[in-house]
């Protein structure tokens, strides 16, 4: 059995990381504009690199856990007869610290800089600053952090439209599709004859899209539908 799976910022909220949207969201206090743009980052990088080095110091201090329903996903990954595609909107690492394999991080990856100036994506645990030096090329005042702001090309896309196209279940998770493409795999699933299953706490801009919704939390709903679907690969085989 073929699986896409999509994880947005609800995964991870049971785990403490906070939403985007919403009353206690990230983008309550933030300017989107400022901070996850080009061109807020052109306009001001200290104010940029402060916001991602307080959420990359939240991610590796220690508070911040995997939950059962990243754990839940990395047991599907592992089941015989079953062929999961991961592709998350998140750039935590907590799909990796669950035990999953291979993850597509279309939005990037917090636990990694860019250079502006050689194009090196490199491990970065620390904070960055202007003064930060590429360990491929020595520069100073090159370093972003490596994710994907408004405007930017998101990641994997060719490699995500094949694996929708060919699977026999699209499934979103913890996602308010409010953000494209992204927002538009469930689209592109519909097109291509594929159910789609959204788990999520509150009804998205897309729920009307899926062929099933389940309303709820990620934490609780993620392992139940993964035990049914191991349960039905068991009955078939
Ligand atoms: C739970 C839960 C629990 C809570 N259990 N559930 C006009 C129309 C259409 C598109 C555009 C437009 N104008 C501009 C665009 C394009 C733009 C866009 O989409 N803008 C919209 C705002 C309209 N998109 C882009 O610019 C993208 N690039 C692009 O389009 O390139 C050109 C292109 C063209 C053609 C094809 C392909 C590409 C880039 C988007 C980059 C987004 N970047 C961010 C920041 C990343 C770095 C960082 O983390 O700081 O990505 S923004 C932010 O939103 C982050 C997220 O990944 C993304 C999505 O958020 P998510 O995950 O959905 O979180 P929330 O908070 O919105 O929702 C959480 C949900 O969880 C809620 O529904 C809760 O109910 C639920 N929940 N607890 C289950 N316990």
């Amino acid at each position: 059995m073929r699986i896409v799976v999509l994880t947005g910022a609800g995964i991870s909220a049971e785990s403490g990381v906070p939403v985007f949207r919403g009353s206690d969201g990230l983008w309550e206090g933030h300017r989107v504009e400022d901070v996850a743009t080009p061109e807020g980052f052109a306009r001001d990088p200290q104010q940029v690199h402060a916001f991602y080095n307080g959420r990359r110091a939240k991610l590796t201090g220690g508070a911040v856990e995997p939950n059962d329903a990243h754990r839940a996903l990395a047991k599907l990954a592992a089941a015989p007869g079953v062929e999961l595609f991961l592709v998350t909107q998140n750039i935590d690492d907590l799909h990796e610290r669950a035990g999953s394999g291979e993850v597509l991080h279309m939005h990037g990856e917090l636990l990694k800089a860019r250079c502006q100036s050689c194009g090196a994506v490199v491990p970065w645990r620390e904070d960055l600053s202007r003064a930060s030096v590429c360990p491929a090329c020595g520069e100073i005042d090159c370093l972003r952090p490596h994710v994907v702001w408004f405007g930017e090309m998101p990641f994997g896309l060719d490699e995500t439209a094949a694996a929708i196209s060919r699977a026999d279940l699209f499934v979103s998770i913890g996602t308010s599709g409010r953000v494209y493409p992204a927002a538009a795999f469930v689209s592109w699933a519909r097109e291509a004859g594929v159910p789609g299953l959204e788990i999520n706490l509150d009804e998205s801009d897309g729920s009307s899209l899926f062929t099933e919704s389940r309303r709820g939390r990620a934490g609780e709903l993620v392992p139940r539908w993964v035990d049914e679907v191991l349960a039905g690969r068991k009955d078939q085989g």
